[in-house]
């Protein structure tokens, strides 16, 4: 499996399995969640509703994923994942590693080959982004996938890109 990140915009990444940095309720929200529901149309959220209906409570728990349509955006499918909110008083870093290896879990049950993420709880979620990229990178490494080639970290900021390129140097 091939590890990489890239500057640029997940709603465009032409891979097979785009992961959204989603919320428990999984009916949107801002940041890359709304750029995924603005450009990917109301299929995504018409499945989420459906997906929702079938989790205990209605909610997704944090750290793990589900699999829905990715409507009009270049890939086939989104896998959704909540990610932990920051805490300086809490360890939630296993929470995190859990987002990524269960996307990537999910991603590969699939059958997909190619994976795009985001930096899952570095923005409203309020993650610092050294760490997020460090725990990004272990997560993902935690699993063995049989069908994913390629993990790409599609980042929106040169901050957010050389956090990456450091975790994924280490
Ligand atoms: N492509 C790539 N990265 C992006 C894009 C994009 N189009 N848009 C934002 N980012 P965030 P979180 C970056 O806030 O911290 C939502 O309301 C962003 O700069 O999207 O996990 C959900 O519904 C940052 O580096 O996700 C939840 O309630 C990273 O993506 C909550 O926010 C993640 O930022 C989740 O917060």
């Amino acid at each position: 499996m091939q590890l990489r990140a890239v500057l640029g915009d997940l709603t465009e990444a032409d891979v097979d399995v785009v992961v959204n940095a989603a919320n428990p309720g999984l009916l949107g929200g801002g940041g890359v969640d709304g750029a995924i529901h603005r450009r990917g149309g109301p299929e995504i959220l018409a499945e989420c509703r459906a997906v929702k209906e079938r989790l205990p409570g209605g909610r997704l728990p944090r750290g793990d994923a589900v699999a829905t349509t990715a409507g009009r955006l270049p890939a086939r499918w989104v896998v959704h994942t909540a990610g932990p909110i920051w805490s300086a008083s809490e360890d939630r870093s296993a929470v995190l590693r859990s987002c990524y290896a269960s996307s990537l879990r999910v991603a590969d049950g699939l059958g997909a080959r190619t994976v795009a993420f985001p930096a899952v709880s570095a923005g409203i979620y309020g993650w610092p982004v050294d760490d997020a990229a460090r725990q990004a990178v272990a997560g993902v490494c935690s699993v063995e996938p049989e069908h994913v080639v390629e993990v790409r970290f599609v980042l929106f900021s040169p901050e957010v890109l050389a956090a990456f390129e450091q975790a994924l140097s280490g």
